[in-house]
């Protein structure tokens, strides 16, 4: 048995920066939000690259050939758990490494060195919780720090690269995420370096998700996901525990990819609730203390008239929704097969349930519930059937959700829990929040690949912010007013079932009107087909049903506009913002 390590993981954290960002389309956001997050790049034939002569290179393409990838699935791997579950659960946990069977045929490249690796133990304390249900590391993959502390070990992530070794681990991810399954398995076999990185189960998420669309059953693990879909008859009695462990394999880009998804969230992120909460309130009072001056507010009661509240279990969801396909990310599924993947998944950015057609689909989910009266001026519905989309039904596991965006067309929005809860937290518009950084036109943002990073990363800086974010968990039962151009982050803390709504009123009509027609509207506006028209048609029907309510709105906006300009002025002629000094000019 090796020597036992124990160190603070957190001071290794130093190397693991917030390098990884994921960009998303602002326009898309809804829809791309969970989809495949591999951004594909052109490159040379593989063979050329590695220097070696690549077996990739003359194998068959056709996935229907990935039944040849069977005998690179790893032996069956005991887990060996000295400690208690309890001590699992801990703030310090204790992650003990897999052990092969001894009467296991390690593959070739794993053999000697690795079998008594594999007798090896190692303890790692960590400065965060890890989830009750958090496995280690599959394949032993450890933060680049750590290789600091091992004087003398090589990192077997560059020797098993070849040339490629001088490539980041993001880019040697992209250039895999153009191989089909075949050639993953194949790579697998060339060194202990190609076998961690093509296991990489967000490659096998990409295979599924683009080729087998919605037609998977979600099986353990994206890879044998897509196994089992080439051929059901694998057999996958050792599926989950099939992962060989590779000694000095450190890679702060594969290893947080790990630790975001058996992170557990810290209390200190969910303490801060700084929302106003209202109750009973008139709509008057909502209108001139919430949706005039655009700020957010959490309403108690007041859907507590929904029959979804005491009707929308798993079980009623899933009956009265049948063989309906509800879009889920890129792909779409039967809600009994989401709940199947949702159940087994363990992954930082889970598959999110999202479905803008649900009430037209499913129409008794529809009259489950209605608009609060305080959202109820809709001014979209004047496009009939061309309004852009304004409804989703929102399934999610714990872990899952939607990371920083602004809502689509600058509406506002709600957002109903119906059941678990939400971590909400929400800038102003003037305010964008740290780690989040989106392009000058406004169509793509990037931020931290998964919302548990960006906490990691990110949350603390919050705490010195002149301009705090607003935060709440909103639980089952509650409403929250997302006033339109506000940026919000969202985590659901269990699984949640919510319904939410964007809408236009007569206090953001304007606003509306004026992103609709931004020169780069083919770009920005979403949900509907027709972009680029949308703020004629719009402006029309406008005039059509409620004449005159433009004209009238704009001059109440420069009215507004004078009346701010006047009260400044007196502080322009008192303060120079340039000098940072008081100047009096009387
Ligand atoms: O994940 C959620 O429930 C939040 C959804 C959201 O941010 C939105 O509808 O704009």
């Amino acid at each position: 048995m090796g020597p036992s390590l124990t160190f603070p993981l957190t001071v290794h954290f130093s190397t693991v920066t917030s390098s990884r960002r994921f960009i998303v389309h602002h326009r898309g956001y809804r829809k791309l939000s969970c989809g495949p997050a591999a951004p594909r790049i052109n490159v040379k034939p593989l063979h050329s690259l590695t220097g070696e002569s690549s077996r990739a290179s003359h194998v068959h393409l056709e996935t229907s050939k990935m039944l040849r990838c069977r005998n690179l699935f790893s032996p069956t791997i005991r887990r060996k758990n000295k400690k208690s579950k309890s001590r699992s659960r801990s703030k310090t946990v204790s992650i003990n490494q897999n052990r092969f069977f001894k009467n296991q045929e390690p593959p070739h490249y794993l053999q000697g060195e690795d079998e008594e690796e594999a007798e090896a133990e190692e303890e790692i304390e960590v400065g965060f919780s890890l989830k009750s249900s958090a496995r280690s590391h599959s394949h032993g993959v450890q933060p680049l720090g750590n290789l600091y502390l091992n004087p003398g070990s090589i990192n077997s992530r560059n020797t098993g690269l070849g040339n490629l070794q001088t490539l980041t681990d993001e880019l040697v991810l992209d250039i895999l995420g153009l191989l089909d399954g075949t050639h993953l398995g194949i790579l697998a076999t060339v060194s202990k370096s190609f076998y961690v990185f093509t296991n990489h189960e967000p490659l096998w998420r990409n295979l599924v998700l683009d080729t087998l669309n919605g037609g998977f059953l979600y099986n353990g693990s994206w890879k044998f996901t897509y196994v089992s879909a080439y051929d059901p008859e694998f057999d996958m009695s050792n599926a989950n525990i099939s992962c060989l462990r590779v000694r000095d394999f450190y890679s702060d880009y594969l290893f947080q990819s790990w630790l975001c998804a058996n992170l557990e969230m810290k209390p200190e992120w969910l303490e801060r609730d700084n929302i106003i909460r209202k109750k009973g309130i008139t709509v008057e009072e909502f209108v001139s203390n919430f949706e005039e001056p655009n700020k957010p507010v959490l309403f108690e009661g007041c859907i507590d008239n929904w029959a979804a509240l005491k009707r929308w279990d798993r079980d009623y969801l899933v009956e009265v929704c049948g063989e309906v396909q509800l879009s889920v990310g890129p792909v779409k599924l039967k809600l009994g097969d989401y709940f199947r993947y949702s159940d087994q998944v363990r992954e930082e950015r889970p598959l999110y349930l999202f479905d803008p057609k649900f009430a037209e689909k499913v129409p008794v989910l529809g009259s489950d519930y209605e608009v609060p009266p305080y959202f109820r001026e809709d001014l979209f519905s004047v496009l009939g059937k061309e309004r852009p989309d304004y409804r989703w039904i929102i399934i999610g596991p714990a872990g899952s959700g939607s990371s920083f965006h602004i809502d689509p067309n600058s509406t506002s929005a709600w957002n109903a829990v119906v059941k678990g809860s939400k971590k909400w937290i929400l800038f102003p518009p003037d305010v964008v929040p740290p780690g989040v950084h989106p392009s000058p036109d406004g169509v793509e943002v990037a931020c931290p690949v998964s919302i548990i990073e960006w906490f990691m990363n990110f949350y603390g800086a919050t705490e010195n912010w002149k301009k705090k974010p607003i935060e709440c968990i909103c639980q089952a039962g509650e409403v929250i007013f997302v006033p339109n151009g506000w940026w919000h982050l969202v985590i659901n803390l269990e699984e949640s079932i919510a319904i939410t709504q964007n809408y236009v009123s007569r206090r953001n009509l304007l606003n509306v009107l004026d992103f609709l027609k931004r020169p780069n509207a083919s770009s920005l506006v979403s949900g509907t087909k027709d972009r680029i028209n949308l703020h004629e048609k719009f402006k029309n029907a406008i005039e059509d049903s409620f004449p005159g309510t433009i004209d009238h709105l704009v001059q109440k906006a420069e009215e507004k506009t004078a009346a701010r300009e006047k009260k400044v002025s007196f502080w322009d002629t008192a303060t120079d913002s340039k000098a940072g000094a008081f100047k009096f000019s009387f």
